[in-house]
């Protein structure tokens, strides 16, 4: 038997004292987990967050002297309380299978959360835990669809029933906004310093974003809170990045073959990892710039350059992707027309758009980029790609497309793009049959308005919270209608409608 083939027999549960029975390879936590105080608690304890976030402070605990700043994970979900059960049982400690494109696998336990609250089940205790002394941090991954922004206007929606519970019943809040305001509220009256509000969600000016949500929802419950916070609270803006494909059956497999250790939700994530941090905080950080994390004054062009490129690369082959048949990005991006069809959108429709960022070659940037979609260990499903695409692509892309058409610039990449999405929305099969996994909160509303595309082709653009005005631009509708009639013609082939859009455009 080699050391990574394990019998039955030799299959022990991942928790603080099998680690010690681990094969060699695996690097497990060295530092003493006992002594680790929880100076971050952290809202969203999704895939992201434990390849990231809890993977740079996994990485800096190993540095003696920063004992102070583990994490105690908070689930708000009802969903979440399948994630607390496997995590109690495993003393917060998990798996992380890092995936190179050459086929190098890097086998790691990570040990930075030491504490897990399941916040539906006791609000107090994590209204308490974020106003300890100890929390110096509340950070957050809680997606792009969690800050309750209109999508169009960038205003606070007061509307959503969870915040209209959370203003009236300050006490059981549901959303993090109600939980952090009421924390910030008890460091207010004990005297305490405020935390800092550190966002490491995929938005544009995050830090702003979470500063301009929470002051709104706030100004409503307690105007002197809210003044307070807006005095006290720093709210970091930052590029986060690490490619994390939802975990499937075939990642616990293979952690229970090659760990010899039974993970109830092992995380598989790609080599790559970035995260460029705005340094303003209210009360101390980690040191993160030891672990490969930077900081700079103005994340700006670091936030357009990613947003603009990865994640709405992402798209762009997500939802191609999805019409044509294929079922993960490497898959698609192997396809020479679909690689030549992302690299035409990044380079002529985004590039002009980004400012020039000192030390970075935007060039080299986007062949990385493809030669980390194309990682074929990493199976990144095109099924969460295009998830929430109602809360991403306003970013994403349609920000793109906007702000080429006041330049008087080219949108036909990006509008065969929404074309697609409209498609996907209505017949929600690609070309070769298959059913697509479609999970949007907007789903119906996406639907029905792209259901009435073949009797009003601009239907599904005149949803206005995503795509504000567009539908009154004659030349975005020119051009979306465009694409529409071709991919709604009988036995089109979304390929073909790709090669003619390229060619079209000289490629
Ligand atoms: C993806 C991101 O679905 C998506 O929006 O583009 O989750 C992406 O994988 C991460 O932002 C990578 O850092």
């Amino acid at each position: 038997m080699t050391q990574l083939q394990h019998t039955q027999a030799h299959i022990v549960e991942l928790n603080q004292d099998s680690i010690i029975t681990l094969p060699s390879n695996v690097d497990v936590p060295t530092y003493d987990r006992s002594k680790v105080k929880a100076g971050i608690v952290h809202i969203g304890v999704g895939g992201f967050h434990r390849a990231h976030q809890a993977a740079y402070i996994n990485e800096l605990l190993k540095i003696p002297g920063n004992e102070q700043w583990g994490i105690c994970g908070v689930g708000l979900l009802e969903a979440n309380r399948g994630l607390r059960d496997i995590l109690a049982k495993q003393d917060n400690l998990y798996t992380l299978t890092i995936r190179h494109p050459n086929g190098r696998v890097d086998n790691s336990v990570i040990g930075s959360m030491v504490e897990f609250l399941f916040a539906p089940e006791n609000k107090q205790a994590v209204i308490e835990k974020m106003a300890h002394a100890e929390t110096k941090i509340v950070s957050l991954t809680i997606t792009e669809g969690g800050y309750n922004f209109h999508p169009a206007t960038g205003e606070f929606d007061y509307s959503n029933p969870d915040i209209v519970h959370d203003i009236e019943d300050p006490a059981q809040p549901i959303t993090a906004f109600g939980y952090i305001t009421a924390a910030l509220k008890l460091r207010k009256e004990q005297g305490l310093a405020a935390f800092t509000v550190q966002s490491c969600d995929n938005i544009q000016h995050n830090g702003l974003v979470t500063r301009k949500m929470l002051l709104a929802f706030a100004h409503q419950q307690d105007a002197e809170l809210a003044q307070w916070i807006e005095q006290h609270v720093a709210f970091p803006n930052a590029m986060v990045d690490r490619i994390t494909p939802i975990s499937k059956q075939s990642d616990i497999d293979y952690v229970t073959q090659a760990y010899g250790i039974t993970d109830g939700w092992p995380i598989t994530c790609e080599s790559f990892a970035q995260w460029v941090i705005e340094d303003t905080f209210s009360n101390g950080r980690p040191n993160w710039d030891n672990v490969g994390a930077q900081f700079v004054s103005d994340v700006t062009p670091f936030e357009k350059m990613k947003i603009r490129l990865l994640n709405a690369g992402h798209s762009v082959l997500g939802l191609l992707g999805e019409i044509h048949g294929f079922s993960t990005i490497d898959e698609t991006v192997s396809d020479p027309l679909f690689a030549q069809y992302l690299r035409a959108f990044m380079d002529l429709e985004v590039t002009p758009l980004l400012d020039a960022l000192p030390g970075i070659d935007i060039d080299s940037y986007k062949d990385t980029l493809i030669e980390r979609f194309a990682n074929p260990n990493i199976k990144d499903s095109l099924a969460r790609i295009c998830s929430q695409s109602s809360a991403k692509l306003p970013k994403f892309l349609i920000a793109t497309i906007s702000d080429n058409l006041a330049l008087n610039r080219d949108i036909s990449l990006a509008a065969l793009v929404v074309a697609s999405w409209c498609l996907y929305s209505d017949k929600g099969v690609s070309q070769q049959g298959e059913t697509l996994e479609i999970h949007d909160d907007m789903a119906q509303e996406l639907s029905t308005a792209a259901k009435l595309t073949t009797t009003k082709p601009t239907s599904f653009i005149e949803l206005e919270s995503l795509f504000g005005d567009l539908a009154n631009n004659e030349k975005f509708i020119s051009q979306y209608t465009h694409a529409i009639a071709a991919i709604y013609a009988s036995n089109s082939q979304i390929k073909d409608v790709m090669a003619a859009t390229l060619a079209a455009k000289g490629k």
